[in-house]
């Protein structure tokens, strides 16, 4: 299969984190693409090809348009309000405030747009960001033209940013922007399958009133782990949406026994569902070394999803997203897709 991959990811580094008590170098930094690129090429996944770039019309489809024009000026307006570091907001809008009156200061809008302090932006952020943004569409675009299946190498990742916020590493929602643009290209029904070890609010949120595009998200379970607030069992989707988002919240310390056998019952729920093409939120922070979370699967259990994947005989695009053991991160993330090709 094809990867799609710009090295314009790389300008978005050097961020930090609040972590509990901390501030701490951010895991969600650029080496991890650069592992996965030279697995890519050490497997011989396929030629990686860069993006062709892309306005912002797709975006906007899944997106506020105010908040996706906001994301580039975020940067220049930090430096010339004469702010240093990088770029992120300190007050949230949460319930018994008002989420309705966007503020005029650049470091106050930036908490108005997020929901937490995961998303921070550097000098080279924005380019980073649209070009995931073309990886993923470009990525898309293969598959529409008739490849079985593509992997677009996307950093930053996408699924915890909502219509109209960013968080968790996340700014575009890639997965949210190449689930509409096969519906706007004619498909009937979308499915996305999102695997990352975290809830895929953004994605949830987005789709959460929608029957054309359904939503399997497999992760640990909210009442304990980030994002804390959205991915419990009992949402399932409202109005046209009803019983077109399923979630799998899993305890801590999950291993392939459990997490495979939410991914069998997904798996028959998203080949009822019939749809024209799959798209795969692929996290591979499930793994039992990952720095940041408590599942337990082993470098083994990864072709064995990407296995599963295949056997469903649909078209599959490949979204990355998270995964922070960047040792591992390669093998895991390739083991995926060299297990869908086997098939
Ligand atoms: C795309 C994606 O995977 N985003 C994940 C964002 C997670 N942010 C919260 C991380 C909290 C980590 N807490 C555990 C620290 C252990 N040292
Ligand atoms: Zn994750």
């Amino acid at each position: 299969m094809k990867t799609v991959f710009s090295p314009l990811h790389a300008g978005h580094s050097g961020q930090m984190e609040l972590v509990t008590s901390a501030i701490v170098p951010g895991f969600e930094k650029p080496s991890r693409a650069e592992f996965i690129k030279a697995r890519v090429e050490s497997e011989k996944l396929g030629p990686i090809i860069g993006p062709a770039e892309h306005d912002l019309t797709a975006a906007k489809r899944v997106h506020e348009a105010h908040y996706i024009d906001f994301l580039p000026t975020v940067w220049p307006e930090w430096v010339a309000a004469g702010f240093t570091g990088s770029a992120m907001g300190f007050t949230w809008p949460t319930r018994g405030l008002r989420g309705d009156v966007p503020p005029k200061r650049v470091d106050a809008l930036l908490g108005y747009y997020s929901f937490d302090a995961g998303a921070t932006f550097v000098e080279g952020t924005w380019a980073a960001i649209k070009s995931s943004y073309d990886v993923a569409l470009t990525a898309a675009a293969l598959v529409k033209g008739g490849e079985r299946t593509a992997f677009a190498l996307c950093r930053p990742p996408g699924h915890h940013a909502g219509a109209a916020f960013m968080g968790g590493y996340c700014f575009i929602n890639n997965a949210a922007v190449v689930a509409q643009w096969f519906r706007d290209q004619g498909a009937k029904r979308v499915s996305i399958l999102d695997v990352d070890y975290h809830h895929g609010n953004g994605t949830q949120e987005i789709f959460y009133r929608r029957g054309d595009i359904q939503v399997l998200n497999l992760h640990g379970d909210p009442m304990v782990e980030y994002p804390f607030f959205l991915g419990h069992a009992d949402e399932r989707g409202e109005g046209e949406g009803e019983g077109f988002n399923i979630n799998y919240p899993m305890p801590f310390g999950t291993n392939w026994d459990g997490w495979g056998a939410s991914l069998e019952d997904a798996c028959a729920r998203l080949a009822a569902y019939a749809p024209d093409v799959v798209i795969v939120s692929l996290g591979v922070d499930t793994f039992e070394k990952d720095p940041i979370s408590q599942f337990k699967l082993k470098s083994q259990d990864y072709p064995k999803i990407g296995r599963r994947i295949a056997k469903l005989g649909l078209p599959t695009l490949f979204v990355m997203e998270g995964g922070y053991a960047v040792e591992e991160i390669g093998i895991n993330a390739v083991g995926v897709l060299t297990g869908f090709e086997d098939h």
